[in-house]
């Protein structure tokens, strides 16, 4: 099964704790402090794979988790780090964030891991906040937790020509008869649907066409199949423009190359100015020339008379395919902004008088800290009242009114202030 889009969960791992420890060893009565960091979480990668063509695989929206960082250790031995996951997906295809639509990735090579969410990092260990003052910190620093992200994949296929055109104009016909691929063809409209791909050899040169499935009018405002499959001609570095020359369904050529030009345009202004080729398709049917220089002067491009069925044609077609490729650029990646995700302000926080003389501190800030240290813990907690003094928070507390003998609330603890 063909699928495009899929949903998926994410989470790198949590960063381990940092542990509180002191050397001990017979006949040293004071040890110094030797609690380790701990490790830090796993992270998700993403890998395109080359030889995945759909994403049919997350279809059930499957969670991937990387695992947390392990605990410090004494000694101070750093804990083991979470183990990472990396996630194959066909090359092409773009990781947005769902809630959002930020675009997170594009994997594009295959074989390079990107790495696209970061495990968190590992809580510090009371040795690293030993200073000549404080030998013998009882502290230590929590690792940063990480949350679980909805993942949207969206598959942008990569190929170098995209067939596109009417139903039946036999897109798949060109294709089976130009490479090894063999999509199925019928005589009913919407025999494709969706697409396909095929490698096609000419002069020692390759290229990748993609058979797109019908256009039809309307198309880009979601009328028929091709709606879902335009966003994959966008990729392509030219689009070849099959027509049923032979008017073989009673309509008119050139409408034909009009309306589905239409469609591309309103669509995007990208897929409109992609350069072009006209296929003029079965001409063993028999043809009216002038739609040929019709389609000649509207187009301003090379018009190639072909019969996909009776292969008459087809090597000069395969060779104004080269041709042209060897002067356009190769299909590159999305240029985009990559998402962050919103990144709280660290320095802030907020004061709220809730009596008189006793104040509530609150914020991302006061978070981060509780964060990293066990505000229960006396020793902790101390250097936490040294941080809030060097950070300024005791001193817009005194501007608020705060004067010894007050209050000071901060999450479920509370302390008496002195001067
Ligand atoms: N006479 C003739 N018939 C052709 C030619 N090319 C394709 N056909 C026939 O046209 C019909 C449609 O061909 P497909 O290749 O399935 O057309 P398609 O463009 O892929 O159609 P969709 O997948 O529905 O968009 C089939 O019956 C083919 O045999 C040709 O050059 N000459
Ligand atoms: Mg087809």
């Amino acid at each position: 099964m063909f699928l495009d889009t899929a949903t998926i969960y994410c989470k790198a791992g949590n960063g381990g704790d940092g542990i509180v420890n002191f050397h001990r060893e017979k006949y040293v009565q004071y040890g110094g402090p030797d609690g380790g960091d701990g490790g830090n979480g796993g992270n998700i990668y993403f890998i395109g794979d080359p030889s995945m063509d759909t994403l049919s695989f997350f279809k059930h929206g499957p969670h991937f988790q990387a695992s947390d960082g392990e605990k410090g250790e004494k000694r101070n031995k750093t804990g083991k780090s979470g183990n990472s996951v990396t996630i194959k997906v066909p090359c092409g295809t773009v990781i947005k964030d769902a809630e959002s639509n930020g675009i997170l990735a594009d994997i594009f090579e295959p074989g390079t891991p990107i790495l696209v969410f970061r495990g968190g990092k590992g809580g510090a260990g009371n040795a690293r906040f030993a200073t000549p003052t404080r030998r013998s910190p009882g502290f230590s620093e929590l690792g940063e937790s990480v949350e679980q992200h909805k993942v949207k994949l969206e598959l942008k296929i990569i190929a170098d020509i995209g067939l596109v055109g009417f139903p039946n104009a036999g897109k798949s016909t060109l294709l089976s008869v130009i490479s090894a691929a063999r999509p199925k063809i019928a005589d009913y409209h919407f025999t494709t649907l969706t697409p396909n791909l095929g490698v096609v050899n000419i002069d020692n040169t390759a290229f990748v066409v993609a058979d797109i499935p019908g256009l039809i009018e309307g198309a880009s405002a979601g009328a028929g199949l091709g709606y879902m499959f335009l966003r994959h001609i966008e990729r392509v570095r030219l689009i070849a423009h099959v027509i049923d020359i032979s008017g073989s369904e009673d309509r008119d050529p050139v409408d034909d190359y009009n309306i589905i030009r239409k469609e591309l345009r309103q669509y995007s202004e990208k897929l409109a100015n992609l350069p072009e080729i006209v296929v003029a398709n079965k001409i063993d049917i028999g043809f009216d020339s002038s739609a040929i220089k019709k389609l000649k002067e509207i187009s301003n491009t090379d018009v190639i008379e072909i019969s996909a069925s009776t292969t008459s044609g087809i090597t000069n077609l395969k060779r104004v395919m080269a041709l042209k490729l060897k002067d356009l650029p190769a299909v590159k990646p999305l240029e985009f902004v990559p998402f962050e995700y919103e990144k709280k302000d660290k320095t802030e926080f907020n004061i709220t008088i809730e009596q008189s003389n006793v104040f509530r501190v609150s914020g991302a800030m006061i978070e981060e800290y509780a964060r990293r240290v066990v505000l229960s813990d006396y020793e902790s907690f101390r250097w936490f009242q040294k941080a809030l003094r060097e950070r300024g928070v005791i001193e817009k507390l005194k501007e608020a009114g705060l004067v010894t003998g007050g209050t000071v609330r901060i999450q479920d603890i509370e302390f008496e202030y002195t001067e």
